[in-house]
């Protein structure tokens, strides 16, 4: 699910002031009187029956509607509402991941069971949003990122829209290809040239052609088109290690007790490293023995994320540096340094 909320900036100024509501308002620059420079930010949907939308001069917005309410930005209590959401959300979901400062992906494939209950569930955290957060926001639901957003576009303002997989292409076709997600102005105007209007004619191009046209975009155009997007939703906590302790039933000093505890623990702690889709640089062994004296054994490698060099490190660190004289009675392996390997796709 994509969930975008609904002439965010406005909507949050409308809880400080209800009667903002029914009068056409907008978030930006101060007009002055038609001589004000700068931009729209949003406004609400009252105010866009006039024209006005994101992004415009203020001094248009003024033309069209100077009798209209215009307030400054008030970011720190935008971005407060943003986090409240977003906690309401993670509720929700197995995994969520914001986009920007009102939108959300979450994947609820371990939630719900069929697309039915994928509407329902939607229908929830809406209305859970709009209860405790007091925000409007419509949803997307479908089977792949880019699918979701564009269904989101579709059921705004204040809906839900649903696309199947199977409906996904009948969905993506008739719409011009400046709305497919990805395709900029430039590479609108160029497709527009090559003959291709609508994302359904850009579904069926050869990808040989938009490949000698856009180079590896090329592809990334075509599979968009073909509604295919394989890019997961990412959990955008900020993690900077993982690691798992261990602590014996009976102390001991024998090799191959403690090897193999080690090498449970880094099975662990490469389940968790593989599911985030990081890679890591550090690998560090922690030793406490039975008289309490605790050591950190640390080991900088080439960023990888191939999570057998856990265990493969922390083994080698023990070899080297364990006291051979005392017996171990904790355990500790971490890996840190992350990077993700899998960045996030342009797209998004
Ligand atoms: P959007 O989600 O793009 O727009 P919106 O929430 O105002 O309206 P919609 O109902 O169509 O989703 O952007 C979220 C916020 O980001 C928006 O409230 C204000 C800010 N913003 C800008 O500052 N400049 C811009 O050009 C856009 C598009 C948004
Ligand atoms: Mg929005
Ligand atoms: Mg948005």
């Amino acid at each position: 699910m994509l969930i975008d909320m609904d002439y965010f900036f406005v909507a949050c100024e409308e809880i400080k002031r209800p009667e903002l509501k029914t009068r056409p308002t907008i978030v930006g620059a101060d007009p002055k009187e038609g001589r004000g420079r700068g931009v729209v930010m949003t406004c609400n949907y009252v105010a866009r029956k006039f024209g006005i939308h994101s992004a415009i001069p203020i001094s248009q917005a003024y033309k069209l509607k100077p009798d209209a309410e215009y307030l400054p930005m008030d970011y720190s209590y935008y971005e407060k509402k943003s986090a409240e959401v977003l906690s309401i959300v993670r509720e929700f979901a197995g995994k969520a991941e914001q986009v920007s400062i009102d939108e959300f992906f979450i994947d609820v494939s371990d939630k719900v069971e069929n697309y039915e209950k994928a509407l329902e569930y939607a229908k929830k955290i809406k209305e859970e949003i709009n209860e405790k957060a007091n925000l409007p926001c419509s949803i997307g639901i479908s089977s792949t990122k880019l699918v979701a957003k564009m269904a989101c576009e579709k059921a705004k303002p204040n809906g839900i829209k649903l696309v199947k997989d199977e409906e996904a292409n009948a969905f993506l076709a008739p719409l011009p290809v400046g709305q497919l997600y990805g395709i900029g102005k430039k590479t609108e105007e160029k497709l527009g040239k090559m003959g291709y209007k609508t994302v359904g004619d850009l579904a069926k191009a050869s990808m040989m052609k938009l490949m000698d046209e856009f180079g590896s975009f090329g592809i990334d155009i075509h599979n968009y088109a073909n509604a295919i997007d394989e890019s997961e939703v990412l959990e955008n906590y900020e993690v900077k290690s993982i690691s798992r302790e261990f602590t014996f039933e009976h102390d001991t000093k024998k090799d191959e007790h403690v090897i193999k505890e080690i090498n449970k623990l880094a099975k662990q702690v490469g389940k968790d490293i593989e599911e985030r889709k990081l890679s890591f640089k550090v690998v560090t062994l922690k030793l406490r023995y039975s008289d309490f004296t605790e050591h950190l054994h640390s080991k900088s490698i080439r960023p990888t994320n191939v999570a057998e060099e856990i265990a493969r490190n922390a083994v080698e660190l023990y070899k080297e540096n364990a006291d051979k004289e005392k017996k171990v009675r904790k355990l500790g392996v971490r890996a840190s340094g992350f990077t993700d390997y899998k960045s996030q796709k342009r797209l998004f």
